[in-house]
């Protein structure tokens, strides 16, 4: 199909200009082949080990074919970043390999352990993947929030010398479109003046299951210029063009407009002598369409019927070359689902995978010799040298590697420790005390403060970030008053903007706010300048843009995410808004470390630990405890704060006092050795879990009151010693100890842990195993009731009394 559409080398030596564009079409149909020839080597010429089925998508990558091929060889600069429709990871391996930046190897084992990456990952695949997709939507918006993250730096004049402004490019699967976050991100961008962005839809009318509706595209240009939108539709080929210049050619585009998705898609599946027979019946007797229709054999005539514009080379080129300026532009190309295989067009094509016979005639017609199916010239008509020349010249791939590094920001030895203010009554919540911690660093002048960049959806009062967006102002392309300051209004708050402005101000979308922290947490590397990205969100609504957390973390961008307030003790402000699961979010999220402070110098030394650990970057440390502790790597961070005011310890945390907190836990009331009780308690529930350890003391004097502040540092850290211990005496030895064992050490082999958070008891009950410990585990389950914090402790048993029932019964337990 696509050696046709190319363009006629002129008699004698051909121009620049025609030589490239066949060195295109012919990379086209290489292309093609390649990504066809991965999936069919990985599911029918690999053994398989365990009966599962492999997989790939060779119709979804065939509909990328042209398109990729046209962005990859020809229309892409290095400084561009793609986000690849998560099923065309075979043509974008493919055209890495053409590049000479993926191995055969690699290939070969597409979707095998260690392989080319079945969706393009950025931290699993090797061959410079900008943004990982898979989850559809979420990568079309991640070019939103890049392009925004571009901004931001360029505004401020921090982008490195001599790297110019990149256009961030998403190739969207039509189907992706039903995705709201798809929506969300193009509101969120209208906000921001969103500029150098292209969404370039694959719009073969397929999904997963079905044809699209027709009635839902005539919807899609209006809603994308209604947002300052560029719409560049994409929908003939130059040679259909051409036939409807000629006699027919009306008649012929008329009824090509008024063909349902349905119809198109079944003739193209069923190929020459059906479109001729159903063209005949409809328009056969429009003047001119029998002799446009007698002029071609079957053939001739499925191959015009197909020649939509995204397979087209040359209207692919004119249409992207056209754009010149940075406004927002989606380009609507009309492709085919699975053009160029035998099962073209079918509304089952989708996990579709060529059987050896049909893969053996494809091969022939691509010309591929026996043995030759890797290699990077066989079957193609022009020289290899010209090739090879084409390849070489190719501006995307001109200077090697796209990953940047920063250089990191240090973490000031003075990091801000809040105290209980006396208005307070020498009380403070967590939430509060991150308010005050971050007004303290917008005060200063450090390059820790000015690297720190802060987003919240809506909710940036409500979170304490007031304080900070105060001093720092709100980013803005465009410098803006506060209006309500110029009018002498008076608020506690001041929000004018510019583009010094360090706060990003989003609308209510968590998946945004999640999107938007993986490209700012992704800077130092897209755009080799390091940010400091802080998002806050009431913590229930983590849930909400869960999937886009995830996302970020899977990219391994460096992030601090606040959740607060949290859990049933945000009281009376609702019991819709109560979170339980969150801290087995935490604990369960690859690559994010969630803390639960109960106290403000607690949180004060977890931030400034966290903002140390975002920017690590070790990837050579491997196999140790603290390796799966990721303490070398770095990672993403958590924090589940409340708004209950607790009254502070009169202290001065100690260095290894703050080592113990950020490993996850210390002995706030240290138990006596051999002891047959402790109190465990995570987080706001620290009052209570103090008055019941009080009461009990005179019972058993030598209980202990452990206070944990992650869970998830706690268990990970278990766990890492367990495997550690089961690889090998080097790493077994028995002072390798996780700092969960240690702490639970000088406990009685029978004791009873009571454990106690506002969350799901499971975050905690899991210490009864680490020695073996009974466990009483109170915490909460169900949810939705307000009321105030006594009524809802009693009710969800997590008060004292609770705590004081469950010591009784553990202690009753240990009598019997
Ligand atoms: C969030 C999410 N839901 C479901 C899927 C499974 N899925 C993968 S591709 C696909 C259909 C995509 O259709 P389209 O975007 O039109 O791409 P095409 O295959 O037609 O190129 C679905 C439902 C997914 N990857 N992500
Ligand atoms: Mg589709």
């Amino acid at each position: 199909m696509s050696k046709s559409s190319a363009a006629q080398p002129e008699a004698g030596r051909p121009s620049p200009v025609a030589e490239r564009f066949a060195c295109l079409c012919e990379l086209e149909r290489k292309v093609l082949w390649l990504s066809s020839w991965t999936i069919h080597n990985a599911n029918h010429l690999r053994p398989s080990r365990d009966g599962l089925k492999v997989g790939g998508h060779q119709a979804s990558s065939a509909s990328l074919a042209t398109l990729m091929t046209a962005l990859y060889f020809n229309v892409l600069r290095p400084q561009d970043r793609v986000a690849v429709k998560p099923h065309a990871s075979p043509v974008f391996h493919a055209i890495q390999y053409l590049l000479g930046r993926q191995s055969r190897d690699q290939l070969e084992r597409f979707r095998a352990y260690g392989g080319a990456q079945s969706y393009p990952s950025r931290t699993k695949d090797g061959d410079d993947v900008d943004f990982s997709t898979g989850s559809v939507g979420l990568g079309v918006a991640m070019t939103t929030f890049a392009s925004l993250a571009q901004d931001y730096l360029r505004l401020k004049g921090w982008a490195p010398e001599g790297l110019p402004e990149g256009r961030m490019v998403a190739l969207v699967g039509d189907a992706e479109l039903d995705e709201g976050n798809v929506y969300e991100a193009l509101f969120e961008g209208w906000k921001h003046d969103l500029r150098n962005v292209w969404w370039v839809i694959d719009y073969n009318r397929q999904s997963l299951d079905a044809v699209v509706s027709d009635r839902l595209f005539g919807r899609f240009d209006q809603m994308f210029t209604n947002f300052g939108w560029r719409v560049v539709t994409i929908k003939y080929g130059k040679r259909l063009e051409a036939v409807f210049a000629r006699p027919g050619g009306a008649a012929l585009r008329q009824w090509i407009d008024d063909c349902p998705n349905s119809l198109y898609s079944a003739l193209v599946f069923k190929g020459g002598a059906a479109w001729r027979k159903q063209l005949e019946a409809d328009i056969g007797a429009e003047p001119g369409v029998g002799a446009l229709l007698a002029d071609r054999d079957d053939p001739a005539l499925a191959a015009l019927m197909t020649n939509l514009g995204g397979h087209d080379m040359a209207a692919v080129l004119e249409a992207f070359h056209a754009i010149e300026d940075d406004r927002p532009t989606c380009f609507i190309a009309y492709t085919i689902k699975g053009l160029g295989l035998p099962f073209a067009g079918h509304k089952d094509n989708h996990a579709g995978l060529m059987n050896p016979d049909q893969m053996a005639e494809f091969q022939r017609r691509n010309q591929i010799p026996e043995g030759a199916e890797w290699d990077r010239f066989a079957g193609l008509d022009l020289p290899e040298a010209t090739l090879r020349d084409f390849l070489d010249a190719v501006p995307f791939a001109a200077q090697g590697t796209r990953r940047y590094a920063a250089a990191p920001v240090a973490v000031p030895r003075n990091f801000p420790r809040p105290t209980a203010p006396n208005s307070n009554g020498g009380t403070l919540s967590t939430q509060d005390g991150f308010g005050r911690i971050m007004t303290e660093l917008a005060r200063g002048d450090g390059a820790l403060a000015e690297r720190i960049v802060t987003t919240s959806p809506d909710v940036t009062v409500s979170t304490n970030l007031g304080g900070w967006v105060n001093r720092r102002g709100i980013f803005d392309r465009h410098p803006r008053e506060d209006v309500f300051k110029e009018q002498k209004v008076v608020s506690a708050q001041r929000w004018g903007m510019s583009p010094a402005g360090q706060h990003i101000e989003l609308g209510i979308a968590e998946n945004n706010l999640f999107i938007l922290l993986a490209a700012l947490g992704l800077s130092h590397s897209l755009f080799g300048t390091r940010l400091l990205p802080v998002g806050t969100l009431y913590d229930p609504f983590i849930q909400r843009g869960l999937d886009a957390l995830n996302y970020a973390c899977y990219q391994d961008a460096r992030f601090m995410v606040v959740g607060t307030p949290s859990g049933i003790t945000l009281g009376p402000e609702g019991g819709a808004h109560q979170s339980i699961s969150t801290p087995l979010i935490g604990m369960a999220q690859d690559g994010l470390a969630s803390f639960e402070p109960a106290y403000v110098d607690e949180l004060s030394a977890i931030m400034a630990w966290a903002f140390d650990y975002m920017q690590r970057d070790d990837r050579g440390a491997t196999g140790s405890g603290t390796a799966w502790l990721r303490d070398a790597a770095g990672g993403s961070i958590y924090l589940r704060l409340s708004t209950r005011p607790l009254a502070q310890p009169p202290r001065e945390l100690s260095a290894a006092r703050a080592e113990e907190v950020i490993a996850g836990g210390y002995w706030l009331r240290p138990p006596a050795p051999g002891a047959e009780l402790a109190i465990v308690y995570c987080g706001a529930v620290a009052a209570e879990a103090l008055a019941a350890h009080q009461e009990i003391l005179d019972d058993l004097p030598g209980a202990g009151l452990l206070a944990v502040t992650s869970a998830d540092r706690l268990n990970a850290g278990w766990h890492a010693a367990e495997q550690a211990r089961r690889s090998g005496p080097a790493e077994g030895s028995r002072d390798n100890l996780a700092a969960i064992e240690r702490l639970l050490g000088p406990l009685a082999p029978d004791a009873a842990l009571i454990t106690v958070i506002d969350g799901h008891p499971a975050t905690l009950s899991w210490l009864g195993a680490v020695r073996g410990h009974s466990v009483q585990a109170l915490g909460v389950e169900h949810f939705g009731q307000s009321g105030d914090l006594a009524d809802l402790y009693r009710h969800y048993h997590i008060d004292t009394e609770a705590i004081l029932d469950a010591c009784a019964a553990a202690c009753l337990s240990r009598v019997r």
